[in-house]
């Protein structure tokens, strides 16, 4: 009987500790809310491979994103051309950087010239849809909404419209970053990288046009998977730079619409990953999985020259469908970490 009581009496405390541990971490999540908004600014936006620079601010603050959604005929490949829908004129979309804290208006212009409405559902919103139903907006209008960055991390976003499958397949996505209050240890280089699949009528390696194809996008056949909405957007030429002993740190997202990357830089090992673009961190890691609609945080140290190409491990995609970018690092070889004998 004795034991009996004395037991419940242990879990009762258990109990009462736990919802107590609950009840601060949940007061610590959401304290961004009662942040002082104070002033207004409006964002600066850039096209992958860039990303704006880091917030030097120690407040919270209005940010004014100014989005336009552009429909164009852009190179998928060398000689292959697609109608891509897009986030600011390119694939993927302009990369949004705001703050824990900050209350960013979304203005969303839909292009005259468009032929479709369009939304945006960013993946950093607390609220329906993450603004997909309020975003919504018709050629040659612009919707405004509002949201609280309360959670810090690394989000996509993407259309919303119907048929939402299509919109995405057709290059409607983007990364933006709610820095951490205290904002991320500084690094010398960011990037910023987002795979996408397409799904179009003709095979690989076509030359012209290319028109999306429904039926593969439903059977998870894509004829090309690529980083930063082509092939070769960022190899070759267009490789991204860097100097031995930088520490470089990419931002990397995962539009899908359908397939998971398994997301490795040869030659490379990720010093630190932010996995799934959250808070929990990892180091010392060779590949990191992305989901589709979800993104990585990787950094990692150069410290022999040369190229190092960066693969969705799920190896044929990188060999037969495009996905391939590359680091191109210059400056002295160091024999004592790797060489030829
Ligand atoms: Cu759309």
């Amino acid at each position: 009987m004795h034991t009996k009581k004395l037991t419940s009496l242990i879990l009762a405390i258990a109990v009462i500790t736990m919802v107590s541990c609950n009840n601060t971490s949940n007061s610590k999540q959401n304290s961004a809310a009662d942040e002082n908004i104070s002033g207004e600014e409006v964002a600066e936006l850039s096209t992958a491979p860039m990303v704006p620079r880091p917030l030097t601010r120690t407040h919270a603050t209005k940010v004014i994103v100014n989005l336009t959604v552009i429909e164009r005929v852009m190179k998928l490949a060398d000689s292959t051309d697609y109608m891509f829908w897009t986030f600011g004129g390119s694939v993927p979309g302009n990369f949004i950087r705001v703050r824990e804290g900050d209350l960013v208006e979304i203005n969303l212009t839909n292009a005259p010239q468009n032929k479709l409405a369009h939304s945006i559902d960013l993946h950093a919103v607390n609220g329906p849809g993450g603004g997909a139903e309020v975003s919504n907006v018709a050629p040659g209008q612009t919707s405004k909404f509002h949201f609280r960055a309360l959670n810090p991390g690394l989000f996509v976003y993407h259309c919303a419209t119907a048929p939402v499958p299509m919109h995405i397949s057709n290059g409607m996505y983007g990364l933006i970053l709610v820095e951490p209050r205290k904002g991320l240890p500084k690094v010398d280089r960011e990037y910023y990288l987002m795979q996408g699949e397409f799904y179009t009528k003709e095979s690989f390696g076509f030359k012209g046009m290319q028109e999306f194809d429904e039926q593969k996008g439903i059977k998870e056949q894509p004829e090309y998977v690529v980083f930063n909405g082509s092939v070769n957007a960022n190899a070759g030429k267009n490789a991204l730079p860097a100097k031995v002993g930088e520490t470089i740190r990419l931002f990397v997202g995962n539009g899908g619409p359908n397939l998971v990357s398994s997301f490795h830089v040869i030659g490379e090992i990720f010093d630190k990953v932010y996995l799934e673009g959250g808070d929990a961190t990892s180091s010392n890691m060779g590949t990191t999985l992305i989901p589709s609609g979800g993104a990585a945080i990787v950094e990692m140290k150069i410290n022999v020259p040369g190229v190092y190409n960066i693969v969705d491990h799920s190896i044929f995609r990188t060999f037969n469908k495009g996905c391939l970018a590359q680091i191109k690092a210059t400056g002295d070889a160091d024999t004592t970490i790797f060489g030829r004998n």
